[in-house]
């Protein structure tokens, strides 16, 4: 007999936040990211939550599965997911493309939604069997702190941006300075630098990346130089998302050893190379290690990238690779010597709580873990968000996620999404405001026009 408590309720909830306008290949982020929250109720009376992607392609693949998920066991939940996979089809618009290139609109193809309904369900199941979501994943809990990397980004003038009906956020008169910093202009090697001291006071980090891509690659070597005298013992890498080509990178690269620790692809496909030949011959030319979260998003890319030992670290991102996925692949990883690691677009504190599970049940010695959060932090949607003390993410103690939904920060955040024009992130509109006519090139960093 099952005694497994039942699935009596299935929410989905949009949801939306504050963020600075930070640059990318793509462009610059909009004053407001979006994410989708799934809630399930159980007849027991527990609730497990799941965070995913933002945007209405996402939020109507959750609500189109409900009927899948109401009305079933907790203990079913493979089974569950199973059903959602067999009946999925693929959407017109995707074709197939990835994010080799970083076009950000076919992020939505890559997340899948579902992977919020399983974290919600191992939420769920951990609660009923009274331990922590982690030792239900993989070979079961390997760590009680999660290393994770201050995840620095280039941040350009909010005040360029004119439309006065959504602003960016203003923290000018915060006492954390922190806070103050991240909605100010950061775009030279001595910011950068500044930007990594400030989060080092905050949260500990001792490890760093930059997202480049934004300013001519010289430039953003220059702001790493500066980032590792300031941290001499830090691993610090640069992320241009594949904005370089080969022959650039390589140029790049010359002097960098001993003070760039990887790079996270940085060239992509060109000439009629694949991104994983060409990130093949990077690796040849300049013994760098390599890291992904554009070239292996799933298993069939995953076995290319392997067959041609084009990457050493894989971001295996639970949102992309579901959390059962995320954990197998770091079980293979560290089988053959390889490094998993995790990647992130904006998300709030569910996310960092799904990271901090994620993260503690992955075998081997993993790379720090990437989050957007800190961008994000005191935006909170849980009562308990997960603390990063001295660079390291507490992994609660409670069975399930074990953490606590704030409800009434759940439905702010959803009025925040229902007074948003669009809720699909577009960073070329922003880049507007910045340079006049701006169009999206994968091949040049988005401040070079
Ligand atoms: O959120 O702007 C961003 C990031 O650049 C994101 O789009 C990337 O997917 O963080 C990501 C990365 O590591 O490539
Ligand atoms: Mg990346």
């Amino acid at each position: 007999m099952n005694s497994s408590p039942i699935i009596a309720k299935m929410q989905v909830i949009p949801v939306a936040g504050y963020d600075s306008m930070l640059m990318t290949l793509s462009g610059a982020h909009a004053p407001c990211f979006t994410r989708n929250l799934v809630i399930l109720e159980d007849n027991a009376g527990h609730t497990g939550i799941g965070e995913i992607h933002g945007g209405d392609y996402t939020c109507d693949c959750l609500n189109a599965v409900r009927p899948l998920v109401e009305g079933q066991p907790v203990s079913c939940y493979r089974q569950i997911l199973q059903t959602i996979h067999r009946l999925a089809t693929r959407a017109e618009a995707d074709d197939g493309a990835g994010i080799q290139t970083l076009d950000i609109s076919k992020l939505k193809f890559v997340v899948k939604s579902e992977w919020a309904i399983e974290c919600a369900m191992l939420d769920l199941l951990g609660q009923h069997l009274g331990v922590p979501m982690c030792q239900l994943l993989g070979e079961g809990q390997q760590r009680k702190e999660v290393e994770m990397l201050g995840y620095m980004f280039y941040v350009s003038d909010k005040n360029k941006w004119t439309d006065t009906s959504l602003p960016y956020l203003d923290e000018s008169d915060s006492k954390d300075p922190w806070f103050r910093m991240r909605r100010e202009v950061i775009l030279t090697p001595e910011r950068i630098a500044e930007e990594a001291q400030i989060l080092h006071e905050k949260y500990g980090f001792e490890n760093f990346k930059l997202k480049g891509g934004v300013l001519a690659g010289q430039e953003e070597m220059e702001a790493c130089r500066a980032v590792k005298k300031a941290f001499p013992n830090a691993r610090v890498n640069i992320d241009p998302n594949g904005a370089w080509s080969l022959a650039e990178a390589i140029e790049l690269s010359k002097d960098m050893h001993g003070i760039i620790t990887y790079m996270e692809d940085p060239c992509g496909p060109e000439a009629g190379y694949s991104s994983r030949e060409i990130m093949r011959e990077f690796k040849n030319a300049t013994q760098f290690q390599v890291a992904t979260n554009m070239i292996a998003t799933d298993w069939r890319q995953f076995y290319h990238t392997v067959s041609l030992n084009a990457c050493d670290i894989i971001l295996a991102d639970p949102h992309f690779w579901g959390f059962d996925g995320a954990i197998r692949m770091s079980q293979l990883l560290n089988s053959w010597g390889l490094t998993w690691g995790v990647h992130s677009n904006n998300h709030f504190d569910i996310t960092l709580a799904a990271f901090a599970q994620v993260g503690a049940a992955a075998v081997g010695d993993p790379a720090p873990l990437d989050t957007h959060w800190i961008w994000q932090d005191g935006q909170n949607l849980l009562k308990d968000t997960p603390q990063i003390v001295g660079g390291k993410l507490q992994v609660p103690q409670g069975p399930g996620m074990g953490v606590t939904l704030d409800m009434e920060k759940v439905m702010e955040a959803n009025a925040l999404y229902n007074r948003l024009p669009s809720h699909d992130r577009d960073d070329a509109l922003a880049m507007q405001y910045l340079i006049p006519g701006w169009k999206y090139d994968h091949k040049k960093p988005c401040l070079v026009r």
